[in-house]
């Protein structure tokens, strides 16, 4: 691997094996770099807020201490509202659709994210993510982007990534040309590549659900989750269970080792919990540019027709075997039951 590749160059280096790149994507990109760093800053020092007297709204320096998230919010907006490339944006923290200030060119992306998912492990150190989701734009050039510039379906995103706020800081990415990973380094505020060419193992042994919604499940999903804790009776190595509370986190950890991730529906939540455009689509975009699946329980989820901006999806993401072998429980509702159960064992 190349010393020094940070993401610039990579990115620089991407665009020139791909003459249809217009170069304003690697801006974009760029971009987003930058905002994973301010925000990383203030992620990694969260535990300190109480301890240096940022007490309640404000801090020592008289300034609004925000939220987390509302501050990442803020530092996403900032970084990108005003190099000329969107038309629109949303955030998982904004109602509505977030319009370019007037005094900015309007360009031709549109750009959807989440600023933090999972902050609320924020107060007790558990690692969190940004996720972002970048389209063309479909409405007419020139004018202020439009709703239905954001409720595009998943296939039809250009570029998507995240950034996990870990033991290090990493951003994962895809423009359609592979999947890359690349770590922070803090000494000198750099992303220097450290995962090139991600590919998700096609079978795991880990699953991650959040087991004590298990009563309110469907039966198929029951019978797969005994299905996997019974794996060694078959002379299968056992599944273990991996499970965060962080969907980026979770999903990054699967992407390397394999595995599955599933936030299904439930019989209290009839669409689960995890929103389509901007956690489900771009983690769906990446995965299976990394040679995995992502689908609802009926459906490849980048095939899902968006409806409203915040709408909640079911989820089941990782490796290909693995969302292949829930699908069968989730359509076929497999007799677990039966000693030779007919779910093939691969
Ligand atoms: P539960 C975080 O709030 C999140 O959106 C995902 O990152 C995470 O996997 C899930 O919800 C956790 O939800 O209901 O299991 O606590």
């Amino acid at each position: 691997m190349p010393h020094f590749m940070t993401l610039p160059r990579h990115i620089q280096e991407g665009e020139k094996l791909h003459p249809e790149a217009t170069g304003e994507l690697s801006a974009i990109l760029n971009q987003l770099g930058l905002a994973a760093k301010v925000i990383s800053l203030e992620v990694n020092k969260a535990g300190l807020v109480d301890i240096l007297g940022f007490t309640g709204d404000s801090n020592v320096h008289g300034e609004q201490v925000k939220k987390l998230d509302i501050f990442a919010h803020d530092i996403m907006i900032k970084a990108m509202d005003h190099g000329g490339h969107f038309c629109v944006m949303a955030s998982e923290e904004e109602e509505d659709i977030i319009h370019i200030p007037a005094h900015h060119k309007i360009g031709k992306y549109v750009l959807l994210f989440d600023p933090l998912d999972g902050s609320s492990n924020i107060d007790v150190n558990v690692s969190i993510g940004t996720i972002f989701s970048v389209y063309k734009r479909i409405s007419k050039d020139g004018k202020p982007g439009t709703l239905e510039d954001c409720l595009q379906e998943g296939y039809k995103q250009v570029a998507a990534g995240y950034i996990v706020y870990g033991s290090s800081t990493i951003l994962v990415y895809t423009a359609g040309h592979g999947v890359h990973g690349f770590t922070l380094d803090p000494a000198f505020g750099e992303f220097l590549l450290s995962h090139p060419n991600m590919k998700i193992p096609e079978k795991g042994r880990i699953y991650s659900i959040n087991e004590g919604n298990y009563k309110y499940w469907d039966n198929g999903l029951k019978k797969y989750i005994k299905y996997l804790q019974d794996a060694d009776n078959r002379g299968v190595k056992p599944y273990t269970s991996r499970y965060i509370g962080s969907m980026v986190a979770d999903v990054h950890r699967n992407l390397i080792y394999g595995g599955i991730y599933m936030y299904p529906a439930d019989k209290r939540s009839p669409n689960g919990k995890l929103r389509l455009m901007y956690e489900c689509n771009p983690m769906a975009f990446i995965i299976e540019a990394a040679g995995g699946r992502a689908i609802d329980g009926n459906q490849r989820i980048l095939e899902v027709k968006p409806t409203s901006l915040h709408q909640r999806i079911p989820i089941f993401i990782g490796s290909k075997d693995d969302v292949d072998m829930v699908e069968k429980f989730l359509k076929e509702d497999v007799d677990f039951s039966k000693s030779h159960t007919t779910v093939k064992v691969h």
